[in-house]
C-alpha cells in the first residue's frame, strides 16, 4: 500500500534525492503472545476485532529507544474520528522534523492508544476506509510536498498568499482549437496583466460557484470584490 505511491512522481523524487525519508515498521514484530496476534475481541462484545495496545506501544517505545523519534515527535493516529486533514494540518506537520503515523485495521485501535500513545488524531475525510494506510499515504504526500526543495519553482506558486485559498483557474494547453473547442483568446494574447486578471476572475467565479465556504475564509482584495461583483 506504500511502495507504489512512494516510488512515483514528486514524492518518489523527494525520497531518491534524500529530502524526505519514509520508514515503515510492522508492529506485528512486537506481538506479545506466541501466535503473533495484534488484535483481539472487543470487551463488551460486538462485531470485528480491535488492535491490542501492547504491540503499538512497544513499537513506538522501540523507535524512541533507537532515537528514531523523541518526545517532541508528533504521533498521529489515522482514524475516522480524527480532526479532518487539510492544508493547514499538513503545514503544521511539515514543520516537525519527523512524524510518526499509526495505521490501524479491523475496527480500529484500543482506546488507550488514542489517549496515551497518540498525540494527534487525523481523518482524511468523511468516508469509510478499510484501514489507516491509504490515509497515512495521503498525509505523507501532502506533507512531503511542503518540505523545502521538494516541489520546484512552478509549484511554489501554490504557496503564494495571492492565489491560495481559492480553487484553481482553468488551464489550457495546445492546440488552441480542439474539436471546435477554443482556448480563451486572452490566454493567447501575450498580455500578462490581462491574463493575470482573467485567471483571478475565473478562480473567484469557480470558487464562488463550487466552494462558497472557501470564498468566505479567503482574504480578498478590493479588486477581488470588484471582479466578483
Ligand atoms: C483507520 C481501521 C477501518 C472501518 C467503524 C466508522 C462508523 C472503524 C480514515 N477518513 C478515514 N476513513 N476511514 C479511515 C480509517 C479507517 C480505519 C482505520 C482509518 C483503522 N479502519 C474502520 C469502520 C469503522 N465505522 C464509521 C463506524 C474502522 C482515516 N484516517
Amino acid at each position: 500500500m506504500f511502495d507504489g505511491p512512494l516510488a512515483e512522481g514528486v514524492v518518489g523524487r523527494a525520497i531518491t534525492s534524500g529530502l524526505v525519508s519514509v520508514d515503515r515498521h510492522d508492529f506485528r514484530r512486537f506481538a506479545t503472545d506466541k501466535h503473533g496476534s495484534v488484535d483481539d475481541y472487543p470487551f463488551g462484545g460486538g462485531p470485528g476485532m480491535v488492535l491490542k495496545p501492547e504491540p503499538l506501544f512497544a513499537a513506538i517505545d522501540d523507535l524512541k529507544a533507537r532515537d528514531e523519534i523523541d518526545d517532541s515527535t508528533p504521533i498521529v493516529l489515522l482514524t475516522p474520528q480524527g480532526r479532518t486533514f487539510d492544508q493547514s494540518v499538513a503545514e503544521s506537520l511539515a514543520s516537525a522534523d519527523r512524524v510518526a503515523l499509526i495505521c490501524g485495521r479491523y475496527e480500529g485501535v484500543d482506546e488507550r492508544v488514542r489517549t496515551d500513545l497518540a498525540t494527534d488524531e487525523i481523518s482524511i475525510g468523511d468516508y469509510v476506509l478499510s484501514g489507516g494506510e491509504l490515509a497515512a499515504m495521503v498525509v505523507i504526500d501532502a506533507v512531503a510536498r511542503l518540505v523545502p526543495g521538494v516541489v520546484g519553482s512552478a509549484g511554489a506558486i501554490d504557496d503564494d498568499s495571492h492565489t491560495s485559498g481559492l480553487l484553481q483557474f482553468p488551464q489550457y494547453t495546445r492546440p488552441a482549437s480542439f474539436r471546435g473547442l477554443e482556448a480563451p483568446e486572452t490566454l493567447l494574447s501575450g498580455d500578462h496583466a490581462r491574463i493575470a486578471e482573467w485567471r483571478r476572475r475565473e478562480a473567484l467565479k469557480r470558487t464562488e460557484a463550487r466552494r462558497p465556504d472557501l470564498l468566505r475564509s479567503a482574504d480578498l482584495s478590493e479588486n477581488d470584490r470588484r471582479l466578483l461583483d
